[in-house]
């Protein structure tokens, strides 16, 4: 049966791929981002290639009126969520704590925190009084470890982390099954944005080894989302062959 599938920060990587593995399964998506042309653009695609269902709603999760006004006014055919991907967030800047950007500190709490806790206060209600639903907080292996120059970054999906094993427990009672994945290194516009649009600094990140892929990630959420309702997987840490934990990498020299 068709469900119904909200994505935050569908406009790229991760998001994005989830939009699309979802669409492949015929599935309806409410799709979320800042970038509306981004947005439009993949919900044409989605409609052409796939037939897919499009909601495309654009705001940003850190301001919590707009967060409530959009996802609060849903059109009774889109209120019925069954699954809510948290994965709206970024990293932005790497640096001692002693010499951090405070702007830099306030977009990832504000973004990575406070911007999924909004979401999910909007949509876990819909999820109890239906007694059921799957929500996908995207964590990272930076919840699971702390890395030089990544403190307040790491503080921030440590805080993701706490919140999916904490949600877990509340919505224990509602049948809401709650799934935290925790993904070491994608190549998306993650590091782009995290070097504030350097993009040669942000290809080393990548460079001798083969990372995650978006979509790696997308078939993951998939399947745990299409397990029988009694199994839930609670928590995935997701690396590429070539990474060990947040700061063990293998690469090949040329
Ligand atoms: P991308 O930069 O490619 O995608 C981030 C998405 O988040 C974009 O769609 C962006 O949309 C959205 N977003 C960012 N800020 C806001 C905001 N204030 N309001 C609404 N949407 C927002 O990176 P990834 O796909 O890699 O990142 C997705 C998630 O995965 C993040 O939470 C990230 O921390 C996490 N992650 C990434 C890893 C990696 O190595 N890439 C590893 C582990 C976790 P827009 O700009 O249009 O608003
Ligand atoms: C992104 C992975 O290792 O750059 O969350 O923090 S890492």
């Amino acid at each position: 049966m068709k469900k119904t599938v909200l994505i935050t920060g569908a406009t790229s990587g991760i998001g994005e791929a989830v939009a699309v593995k979802f669409a492949e399964s015929s599935d309806r998506l409410v799709i979320t981002g800042r970038r509306k042309e981004r947005l439009e653009e993949l919900a044409g695609h989605l409609r052409s290639t796939y037939g897919t269902e499009v909601l495309v709603l654009c705001f940003d999760v850190r301001d919590r009126p707009e967060v409530e006004k959009h996802l609060g006014s849903l059109p009774e055919e889109w209120r019925n969520i069954d699954i809510l991907v948290n994965n709206a967030g970024l990293a932005v800047g790497l640096g001692h704590i002693d010499e951090g950007d405070t702007d830099d500190w306030d977009r990832m709490v504000d973004t990575n925190i406070k911007g999924l806790l909004y979401v999910t206060r909007v949509i876990a209600p819909i999820m109890v009084s239906r007694g059921k639903g799957h929500i996908f907080n995207i964590a990272s292996i930076a919840g699971k470890e702390v890395y030089e120059n990544g403190a307040v970054y790491c503080a921030s999906k440590h805080a993701v982390d706490a919140l999916s094993r904490g949600m877990r427990i509340d919505l224990l009672k509602h049948g809401i099954k709650v799934t935290n994945i925790a993904p070491g290194m994608v190549e998306t516009e993650f590091s782009l944005v995290r070097f504030k649009g350097d993009s040669a600094r942000a290809e080393t990140v990548y460079s001798g080894l083969e990372p995650l892929r978006g979509e790696d990630v997308a078939e993951v959420i998939h399947y745990c989302a299409s397990l029988p309702d009694h199994v839930c997987i609670s928590d995935l840490v997701i690396t590429p062959k070539a990474q060990a934990n947040a700061t063990n990498t293998f690469r090949k020299t040329k």
